[in-house]
């Protein structure tokens, strides 16, 4: 097997020895993968050059190789300000009143893939696998073939992928979507978003969908298939047994007296519901006052974006919500809802999801949402908490022993609140038990080698030792099999998705 070149918009650097586990699960997954395969992890530093150079910076890191572009400014505000963030983020997450679509976003979005391109393909070595990751580089497939590239090459998408009829009213559409079939793997978080996909690539880019899934297009078959990501399962265990998180559990469950705690864990984004679910919370402590005071939501939200608008408007109003809660609620001695806006590190943060009887994840939509499992890897098995999920985050898909809810109705996810704090412990330890098994089963290093697996292919060429003497033909004996149909039939790894929910 060849070496992996991964190429993702923002680079993470692994840390020197000691600051190990400040990663996140995906950084620390594919991190390993790196080291495995060995390899290159390719992407934009986060830095702004005032004129672009191409400059390759090359490090080497704890066992792994990363090089990364500074970008100019314009190329920062139009790609990922711009369309990655003003226009793709909000449609796949099904906000077109939020869609920004400015022509001049497109042209900074293609300029820069181009870029990556030129600065990532004397990198190429000819048997590497390359995988490229998001909606930030969706052309990159492309544009690479375009500069000769005929290495495997794999796209995965940590977002949702749109209805149809949401993504039409994209400009350019069908170029974008027809670029993309220029790798060879295509994947998604599930078989929802699987379906949205190729039910786009039949009825606007006319293109027909064989029964496993794959598209032929252009003498390739491309493969498109669900590889839902999980957390490093094994880390976040141990992280949440350890001694820092143990003191963040200890000083949370200290400081709220013996009241219930409810946790949220989001970046700051509109499409994690934290809006609603401050506004469910409100209607919670205004229909149960008996329970009102014995319970309090703690909400980090870490800043994200914050040079887009809508971003700097959810601020706003979440400021102004949780003003209007806490005023109404609030006690001398008491605060219904603590709104952190900053990050903690991952043990504490493991520390504190054991600390909280409920893990409220409302997400309006989301690719998966890893929160939700973190929330369940970190609880106490004996004792543990409830796992409250949007119906329409991609993990519901897997998690059905959560209370499923809709984040939408506040009422819904009041009653929701009310019936896990009263959840009897044998019900929380069942439920529970099951969501751990298939957190701790479908891990992060399941979701990377699948995908390498796929990306790496069906095995190709003749058996090594031809048999000395021709057999009898006979149907089913693959050295004999002249049939392409027999000879194309997909691989263990090219079948559609078992997406665990199904
Ligand atoms: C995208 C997709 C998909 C959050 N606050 C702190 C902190 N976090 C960590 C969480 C978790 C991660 O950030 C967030 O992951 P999510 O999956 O919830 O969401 P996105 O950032 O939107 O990620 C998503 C994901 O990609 C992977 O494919 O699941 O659907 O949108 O790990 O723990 N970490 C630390 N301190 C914080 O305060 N250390």
């Amino acid at each position: 097997m060849g070496r992996l070149i991964v190429i993702s918009n923002r680079v993470s650097v692994p840390k020197a020895a000691g600051a190990a586990g400040a990663q996140g699960g995906l950084a620390v997954a594919l991190n390993s993968a790196l080291r495995e395969h060995g390899g290159i992890w390719f992407g934009w530093s986060g830095q702004e050059t005032e004129e672009f150079t191409g400059h390759l910076d090359m490090q080497r890191n704890d066992g792994v190789t990363t090089a990364t572009i500074d970008l100019e400014p314009q190329d920062i505000e139009e790609y990922y300000n711009g369309y990655a963030n003003r226009t793709l983020w909000p449609l796949f997450h099904y906000r077109i009143d939020l869609t920004e679509y400015d022509r001049n976003f497109g042209e900074g979005y293609e300029r820069v893939n181009e870029r990556f391109a030129d600065s990532v393909l004397p990198l190429i070595e000819s048997d590497d696998l390359v995988w490229v990751h998001d909606y930030h580089l969706l052309p990159l497939g492309s544009l690479l073939r375009r500069k000769g590239v005929k290495n495997r090459m794999g796209l995965f998408l940590h977002t949702p992928w749109p209805p149809t009829r949401l993504l039409v009213s994209l400009p350019l559409h069908e170029r974008l979507v027809a670029s993309m079939l220029e790798f060879d793997v295509i994947g998604f978080q599930n078989v929802e978003w699987l379906e949205s996909f190729l039910h786009y690539v039949q009825k606007e880019l006319g293109l027909t969908v064989n029964p496993d899934n794959s598209i032929d297009y252009q003498g390739r078959r491309v493969v498109a298939r669900a590889f839902p990501i999980g957390i490093d399962y094994e880390e976040f265990v141990e992280a949440a047994g350890g001694a820092e998180a143990r003191a963040a559990h200890d000083r949370l469950k200290q400081s709220v007296r013996g009241r219930k705690i409810l946790i949220g864990v989001d970046r700051l984004d509109y499409s994690k519901g934290l809006g609603e679910r401050f506004e469910a919370y409100g209607r919670f402590l205004a229909d149960n006052p008996e329970l009102a005071a014995r319970a309090v939501l703690l909400q980090i939200a870490p800043p994200s974006r914050e040079d887009v608008a809508s971003y700097q408007q959810i601020r706003e109003d979440l400021e102004r919500k949780t003003g209007h809660i806490n005023g109404a609620h609030a006690d001398v001695a008491f605060v219904p809802i603590r709104y952190v806006n900053r990050g903690y590190p991952r043990d504490q943060l493991a520390g504190f999801y054991r600390a909280a009887d409920i893990g409220l994840v409302t997400p309006l939509r989301d690719g998966m949402n890893l929160v939700a499992k973190e929330y369940v890897a970190a609880q106490d098995p004996e004792d543990p908490g409830v796992l409250i999920l949007s119906q329409f985050a991609g993990a519901a898909h897997q998690m059905k022993d959560a209370l499923l809810v809709n984040p939408h109705s506040i009422e819904h996810v009041s009653e929701a609140i009310k019936r896990a704090l009263e959840m009897p412990l044998a019900e929380r330890r069942e439920r529970h038990a099951r969501l751990l098994a298939s957190v701790r089963e479908n891990d992060v290093r399941r979701w990377r080698e699948d995908f390498v697996e796929a990306l790496f292919g069906p095995p190709v060429g003749p058996p090594a030792e031809p048999p000395a003497m021709p057999l009898p033909a006979k149907a089913g004996n693959p050295a004999e099999a002249e049939n392409p149909a027999e000879a194309e039939k997909p691989t263990e790894a090219e079948k559609p998705a078992q997406d665990q929910t199904a």
